[in-house]
C-alpha cells in the first residue's frame, strides 16, 4: 500500500521559513519498487495523440542520442501515478491550510546526457494566470546526486514573491541568492513553494536520475488542470503533436 507521508507541526514551520522541506524516507522501499516499475511502464507506453505527453531532448554527450527528457499528464492514464497524486495531496493540503487540488504532474528523466534547468521560480512559467499559489512535491525515484544533477534550491527567498514571468532569473535577481544541492535517495520527498528559486545541472554521469513532480493549488482557487494542459498544448505540445517547420521554444 502507498504510504501517505503526513507532516508534523515542526516540519510545517520549517517549510514556511525556508520555502522547501526535505522528508527523508517518505516512502518505503516497497513503494519505491512500485514507482520504478510504474515509471518503466509509462516510458514503455506508446506515444499517441490524446494520451500522456512525451518530450525528447538531444543528449549532451558525444553521441547526441535522442533521449526522453520528460513525460507529463500521466495520472489520467496510469492508476499507480493517479494513486500517488492522491497520496501527495494530503501533506500539500497540510501546508496549504485547506484541500489541495492537482494542477500538473510529470516525471523528469534526466538520463545520462540529459540537460539541467536554468534558475527559476515555478510560477514564472505563467502559472499566476491560474492561481496565486502552488506547492510542488518532488519524489525521488532514483538517487539524485551532485553528479547526476539533483535539485538545487535557494532557501528563504520565496517570501519575495514572483520576480518576472517567462524568463529565467538573471544574475542581478540572484545577486544575494545561494543555491544548495538537495541530494535525494529513492523514496525521499521534497515539498517546495512556487516562489522558491531552484535550478539543476545537466547529468553528465552514467546514472539515470528520474524524479516525479506533482504540483497542487488550493481547491478554493479552482481546479485548473484541464485548462492548463489545453493552454500548454497550443504553445508547447508533446513532441508527437508538433507541426513540421514550426519552432517550439521551452521558456523558463
Ligand atoms: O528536475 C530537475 O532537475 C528540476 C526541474 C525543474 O526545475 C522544473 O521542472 O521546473
Amino acid at each position: 500500500m502507498l504510504n501517505i507521508p503526513l507532516l508534523t507541526p515542526n516540519q510545517i514551520e520549517n517549510f514556511e521559513h525556508a520555502g522547501f522541506l526535505l522528508i527523508k524516507g517518505a516512502f518505503s522501499p516497497e513503494n519505491v519498487k512500485d514507482f520504478t516499475s510504474w515509471t518503466d511502464e509509462v516510458l514503455a507506453m506508446p506515444e499517441q495523440t490524446g494520451k500522456h505527453w512525451v518530450y525528447h531532448e538531444k543528449s549532451l554527450k558525444a553521441d547526441a542520442a535522442n533521449l526522453v527528457s520528460r513525460i507529463e499528464n500521466i495520472n489520467p492514464f496510469h492508476n499507480g501515478f493517479d494513486e500517488m497524486t492522491k497520496a501527495l495531496r494530503q501533506p500539500v493540503g497540510q501546508l496549504l491550510g485547506e484541500e489541495a487540488v492537482l494542477f500538473k504532474e510529470k516525471v523528469n528523466f534526466k538520463m545520462p546526457g540529459g540537460d539541467g534547468f536554468k534558475p527559476h521560480q515555478d510560477s514564472q512559467a505563467g502559472w499566476n494566470t491560474y492561481a496565486d499559489f502552488f506547492i510542488s512535491v518532488l519524489v525521488s525515484i532514483d538517487e539524485a546526486t551532485t553528479e547526476n544533477g539533483c535539485l538545487q534550491i535557494c532557501g528563504g527567498h520565496h517570501k519575495r514573491g514572483l520576480f518576472k514571468s517567462w524568463e529565467p532569473l538573471s544574475e542581478d535577481d540572484m545577486a544575494d541568492m545561494e543555491f544548495v544541492d538537495v541530494p535525494t535517495e529513492p523514496g525521499d520527498m521534497v515539498l517546495f513553494d512556487c516562489f522558491a528559486p531552484h535550478q539543476s545541472k545537466p547529468n553528465m554521469s552514467e546514472k539515470i536520475r528520474r524524479i516525479y513532480y506533482a504540483t497542487y493549488n488550493r481547491l478554493s482557487a479552482g481546479d485548473h488542470q484541464t485548462q492548463y494542459y489545453a493552454d500548454k498544448y497550443k504553445n508547447y505540445p508533446p513532441d508527437i503533436d508538433r507541426l513540421e517547420g514550426k519552432e517550439y521554444v521551452f521558456r523558463v
